[in-house]
């Protein structure tokens, strides 16, 4: 980014209230900020209760090691502990933990009594393996329960898991596999997808060929394909968790014993294995999705639509709303199987009251049509949560119409696999929202906007978004890589000590902040910042448009010109008006700056694997360079078919 700021480029002025009744019941109220911020610690200190600990820590926060935070000191818990039994304790057995719907149609709920009873004889299993407080389990999984259980059974005997993600490589499982140094996988003979079933065990025989560290691999069947097997190594899970007991007691580990390691993609480089801890990430998951999803136990029906391989199904599937006696849906598929309507038909299904998605989940919906949702019953839902992008204005407002029936509150959060939990939200019981708008850092939390010299930019302002305090969720480190920790995370405001998240950010008038998407994608046309996000969310804007990829591609005069990659909603053609309607939509949503120099309609972008759009290989096609790393787009043909429509694209000068 150049010396000047980003320009507070957009202007939104619609407002949503909570609504009354919701207000009124909230889980969180106002009071929460001021009480965080006359006391942040002991804020802390009283989530933390929220848990049960078998000891107390001594100190909330040890800090004199910084960067490596240390949360509740000589505190000691169990987080499956935390997530199931003492939910059982209390006399909630009966309580469906998961509603499990399987592509196919099959379905199979599962109480806490028995999700107790299944994580017990895992742990088992596990120990019976030889596996000790302190080993790694990789989990290469599809979206079922045994994934959960096989989680929950992991942090219940200590040994920190590393989930991969099910649709990645065998070459990506082996490189996870030896970074971990694993002892052993937990897969799956396959999964349903997309109306077809899935391999996983012969990916996963490919990624373990050679690896030193597994011992044994546990195979859950979930198709009853035929698998390639080899003995002495090779176990189905069923054979050896129904001859456990389901009985096991919980040991209490330290509140900083390693939780799980996660591995970020990243744009470049190696993955980094983000480390999370135990006392600090549950609080802080467990308090979040309390606060902003407002989950009333008895009554609510959550849905978390992540993939359990990313941090959100870590933090928001298995260890938040269990933590929180939440009942919720696990869905293992896909959202057009049999028909786009499936979300619909599960909400439906379950009276799903409370739905958290992605942005380029929403722009999908809105793509195929509102008259798609009209068609089920979404009476139950009472608050919609966005996460993973950021969520263009006319996303959020489909969202809110077409999903929320124009009453349920959109809770945009902001957070990353290195914070653990949600960092900048709304409170839906207290925020007046802003459509496209993460609004304010939650209680006792704190972020800033700065400029590259790491001064605070007054309302109204841009630049990069850094955390300056130190939050309970937030990573311990990089898996056996201490500088790269340093280097990747903190590196960026040495004096100041902050932590610098990667993301552009602005500030409203009202000091609320609109996430601006990656630093590194900001465009810089004649002297200008102008953030990708702005231009894609003008052209979100026309009611023509679905979803958008905006890129600045190298230019002689003005050093980058604005190339955008458009897709259109359903049923709008591609006809030659279209370009300079646009362009000039663009023009007027934002300035003459913003406007596209070119415009390209596609059917598909680029996407990682988890939703994100890859701008970077966007750009390579607009500067007609060769491309990049493509490994971890969801689809690379996409990119053939992109690259071979751009060069007939209209230009004008
Ligand atoms: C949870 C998750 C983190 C990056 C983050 C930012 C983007 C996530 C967002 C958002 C704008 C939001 N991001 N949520 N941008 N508004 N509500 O997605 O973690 O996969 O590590 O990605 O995602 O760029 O820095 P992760």
């Amino acid at each position: 980014m150049s010396e000047e700021t980003l320009s507070n480029l957009l202007n939104e002025t619609r407002r949503f209230p909570p609504p009354a009744e919701l207000a009124a019941t909230a889980n969180v109220t106002e009071e929460a900020y001021r009480q965080a911020a006359a006391d942040r610690l002991g804020f802390w200190a009283e989530q933390a209760a929220r848990l049960h600990w078998e000891q107390p820590w001594d100190e909330v926060l040890d800090w004199s090691d910084r960067p490596f935070a240390r949360w509740f000191t000589g505190g000691r818990l169990n987080v499956a502990y935390n997530c199931v039994d003492r939910h059982v304790e209390a006399g909630h057995g009966e309580q469906i933990a998961i509603h499990f719907e399987g592509e196919p149609g099959d379905s199979r709920s599962v109480s806490y009594a028995e999700l107790q009873r299944e994580v017990c004889r895992a742990a088992n299993a596990l120990t019976e393996l030889g596996v000790v407080a302190g080993d790694r389990v990789a989990i290469y999984m599809p979206m079922i329960p045994e994934t959960v259980v096989a989680m929950l059974a992991c942090a219940r005997i200590g040994a920190p898991h590393s989930v991969v993600f099910a649709a990645f490589s065998a070459a990506a499982l082996r490189s996870r596999i030896d970074d971990a140094e694993a002892k052993v996988l937990i897969t799956a003979d396959g999964y349903h997808r997309r109306g077809t079933v899935v391999d996983l065990k012969p990916q996963a025989d490919e990624a373990v060929d050679g690896a030193e560290s597994i011992e044994k691999v546990l195979v859950v069947r979930r198709t009853g394909q035929q698998v390639p097997w080899q003995d002495g190594r090779d176990l189905w899970w069923h054979e050896l968790t129904d001859r456990q007991s389901d009985q096991h007691t919980a040991e209490a580990f330290d509140s900083e014993h390693p939780l799980f390691i996660l591995y970020t993609s990243g744009t470049t480089g190696r993955p980094k294995g983000i480390l999370h801890t135990t006392g600090g990430y549950l609080t802080q998951v467990s308090y979040t999705h309390h606060a902003v999803f407002d989950l009333k136990p008895d009554t609510d029906v959550y849905w978390c639509t992540a993939d359990v391989g990313w941090v959100t199904g870590h933090s928001y599937i298995v260890y938040g709303p269990l933590s929180n006696r939440a009942t919720q849906v696990l869905y293992e598929g896909t959202p057009d199987t049999p028909d786009r309507g499936r979300f619909w038909h599960n909400v439906a299904k379950y009276k799903v009251s409370i739905l958290y998605t992605a942005p380029t989940a929403i722009r999908t919906f809105m793509k195929w049509g509102g008259d798609i949702p009209a068609k089920s019953d979404l009476s139950s839902l009472r608050i919609l949560g966005s996460v993973g992008e950021p969520i263009n204005p006319e996303a959020w407002i489909w969202y809110r119409e077409h999903i929320g029936g124009g009453r349920c509150p959109i809770v945009d959060t902001w957070w990353q696999t290195e914070t653990g939990a949600m960092m900048i939200a709304p409170l839906p019981g207290v925020a007046a929202t802003k459509p496209g708008s993460a609004m304010r850092p939650l209680p006792g939390i704190s972020a800033q906007v700065v400029t590259n010299a790491g001064v605070p930019v007054p309302d109204g302002g841009g630049g990069l978004l850094v955390l300056d305090q130190p939050w309970p969720s937030m990573l311990r480190g990089v898996w056996g890589d201490p500088e790269r920790f340093r280097d990747t995370y903190w590196s960026r405001f040495p004096e100041q000590g902050y932590y610098f998240a990667g993301d552009g950010a602005k500030k409203d008038a009202d000091g609320d902040l609109w996430l601006l998407g990656r630093v590194d994608d900001i465009m810089l046309v004649s002297g200008h910042n102008i953030s990708t996000t702005e231009v894609e969310s003008a052209l979100v804007s026309h009611p023509a448009v679905a979803e958008a990829a905006v890129v600045g591609a190298k230019d002689e005069t003005t050093g980058q010109r604005i190339v955008s990659f458009v897709i259109l909603r359903g049923g709008r053609e591609e006809d030659p008006g279209l370009d300079a309607e646009l362009k000039a939509h663009v023009t007027k949503e934002i300035g003459p700056i913003a406007r596209p120099r070119q415009i390209q309609f596609v059917a598909e972008l680029p996407k990682t694997r988890s939703g994100k759009i890859m701008r970077r290989l966007l750009k390579d096609v607009a500067e007609e360079r060769s491309l990049g790393d493509t490994t971890t787009l969801t689809d690379a043909s996409v990119m053939d078919l992109i690259a071979a429509k751009l060069p007939h694209a209209a230009e004008d000068a």
